[in-house]
């Protein structure tokens, strides 16, 4: 093992995540198969687009009592899209998962994500391997990657690379976009008659892979608890010299949830929420009205400073700029080519400016010159907006400026920007996550040992102890619903929105006022791995909300 490691990776490798009751005695697990569920919408056109894996049971695992020796198996598994802590551990509650089932069992890591399937970039997992990754941090063990997985050409290339490895079971550990597209492989295999199983793992920090099944996402935990330690040393830093206002952008594609989970964390001054602004139909305009009205109103209490937090994706839930953005990704579609031509910036403005109806081409010109270039960027592979690339924490903090320059009472306002992202994905993972993870392993290999495919590996009941989870599997079909993606029809994992009605929201509503006049801060401290449970094992405000009463 490697020696050149610091002393918290040596003790965490050593320590033993905690599994639900059903799976501590092995993998081989008693299967109590439940109702049939059915897509949650759209039923018949993913009945028609899944002949082969739609309307099959909830599962259910229970401890057996009379484990029977299984046969070994080969098993492949690929982390796919963005890091979040505790990928490793999926890896390592599999491997142990499999072993249990047959200590002849193999398991195999795709290199680089789904790519590395399609390519066979693979490294055979050892004992020795993945001791050396145990509740660890990253995704550095076997790589990732956003390939997506959707052509048939892709599927079999895979089933070709799986079938020389004698791989009978794939485990894919993703977003909502890798699970659809692990469903569209169970599916072409099924029906194809190719004896592959394929098991999908609950991945991103963002927290929007989650439903009546899926209570969180693996990695939500741990980033927010990252990012909220570095808000609240910000928010005593901000308290202690008084004279800045920091305006903190935190990651999470779309949804808000990692905002939100902050807020409640740290209770700063205000916090935007995406899906609020698009309810509401705010316009950036009165978003920022609604900050400089708030630094106004502090300042007359002699508090020239606070802390800001806002989502990553908000700007593309402000009406008027998500109309632009998207006039932007047609355009950029079609010209492209001629607008990467042009060198000077002013005049790379004017192109688009010139090619907007005159509403946008307003909005367009009403945006300092940053932000315009970075709203025309490189689109990603999807041909969206990268929305981790515009800098929204700079252009609200130049727009207040420019508002509170003329409020009459001559608003002292002193700003600085930070943006949480990257920092929080590949963190060592707290407990919750290490435990979560491990089961969420441990179980795709009781999914496998259970014969089953298209199903997604799901632990449930997260906010009481580990031993008092429930283990099972839901089908992937039962998630989905149809969305217009591309002017096509396309089966698709729903994305989980922050829900304006849910207890989450309606916390961080009832308390906002308050914590926007009074400074109520709070600094939770880094996360703590040993120690008294209520600090070491408590998981997400979020989720506690969530699940109260439940
Ligand atoms: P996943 O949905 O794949 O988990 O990734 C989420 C995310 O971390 C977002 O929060 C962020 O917008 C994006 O990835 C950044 O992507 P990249 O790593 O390609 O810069």
């Amino acid at each position: 093992m490697d020696s050149n490691v610091s002393a918290l990776q040596k003790a965490r490798y050593s320590y033993n995540p905690k599994l639900p009751a059903a799976l501590r005695a092995g993998a081989n697990v008693k299967c109590i198969e439940g109702e049939k569920l059915q897509a949650f919408a759209d039923v018949e056109k993913i009945n028609a687009l899944f002949p082969s894996t739609s309307n099959m049971p909830v599962l259910k695992f229970e401890k057996t009592d009379s484990p029977a020796q299984a046969n070994a198996i080969n098993v492949g598994v690929i982390l796919s899209g963005g890091q979040a802590p505790g990928g490793h551990n999926v890896i390592a509650g599999l491997y142990d998962g499999i072993k249990s089932l047959n200590k002849n069992s193999k398991l195999y890591g795709f290199k680089g994500g789904p790519g590395g399937l399609v390519d066979n970039q693979y490294v055979e997992i050892t004992d020795d391997f993945m001791n050396a990754y145990r509740n660890t941090g990253g995704f550095d063990m076997i790589g990732s990657g956003r390939t997506k997985l959707e052509l048939v050409e892709q599927f079999d290339k895979a089933a070709a690379n799986c079938k020389a490895l004698g791989i009978s079971a794939l485990v894919i550990i993703g977003g909502d976009d890798s699970n659809t597209n692990a469903c569209l492989l169970a599916e072409y295999y099924k029906k194809q008659n190719i004896p592959i199983q394929v098991i999908g793992c609950p991945k991103t920090i963002d927290g929007d892979l989650k439903n009546k099944f899926i209570e969180t996402s693996f990695g939500f935990d741990t980033a927010s608890k990252v990012y909220s330690e570095l808000i609240g040393n910000i928010e005593r830093d901000a308290n202690s010299a008084k004279k800045y206002w920091h305006f903190v952008k935190l990651m999470g594609r779309s949804a808000s949830h990692i905002t939100l989970e902050c807020a409640l964390k740290t209770h700063p001054n205000i916090t935007i929420i995406s899906e609020e602004v698009a309810e509401k139909k705010q316009t950036l305009d009165q978003i920022v009205t609604y900050i400089a009205d708030t630094v106004a109103a502090r300042a007359k209490n002699k508090e020239n400073f606070g802390v800001v937090l806002i989502p990553e994706g908000l700007i593309e839930f402000i009406p008027e700029m998500n109309t632009l953005i998207s006039a932007l990704n047609e355009l950029l579609a079609k010209e492209g080519d001629a607008f990467a031509k042009i060198e000077n910036k002013d005049e790379k403005m004017a192109f688009i400016t010139s090619r907007l109806d005159k509403a946008l081409a307003d909005v367009f010109a009403s945006l300092p010159q940053t932000i315009q270039l970075q709203l025309t960027n490189d689109r990603d592979p999807h041909g969206n907006v990268q929305v981790s690339l515009i800098e929204t924490e700079k252009l609200l903090v130049e727009l207040v400026k420019a508002k509170l320059k003329k409020n009459p009472e001559k608003v002292k306002f002193s700003a600085q920007t930070h943006f949480f992202g990257y920092e929080g994905r590949c963190s060592v993972p707290s407990n919750f996550d290490a435990d979560y993870c491990y089961s969420l392993g441990y179980n795709a290999a009781a999914i496998i040992g259970a014969g089953k495919t298209a199903y997604m590996s799901y632990i449930s009941n997260l906010v009481a102890p580990a031993e008092q989870w429930n283990a099972g599997a839901v089908p992937l079909t039962a998630m989905m619903n149809v969305e217009r993606r591309h002017g096509a029809d396309k089966p698709v994992i729903k994305k989980a929105l922050v829900e304006l009605d849910g207890k989450p929201f309606a916390e961080f509503a009832k308390n906002r006022a308050k914590w926007a006049i009074e400074t109520s801060f709070i600094f939770p401290g880094p996360i703590q791995y040993y120690g008294p449970a209520e600090v070491a094992d408590a998981t997400t405000e979020t989720l506690k909300l969530e699940q109260a009463g439940k």
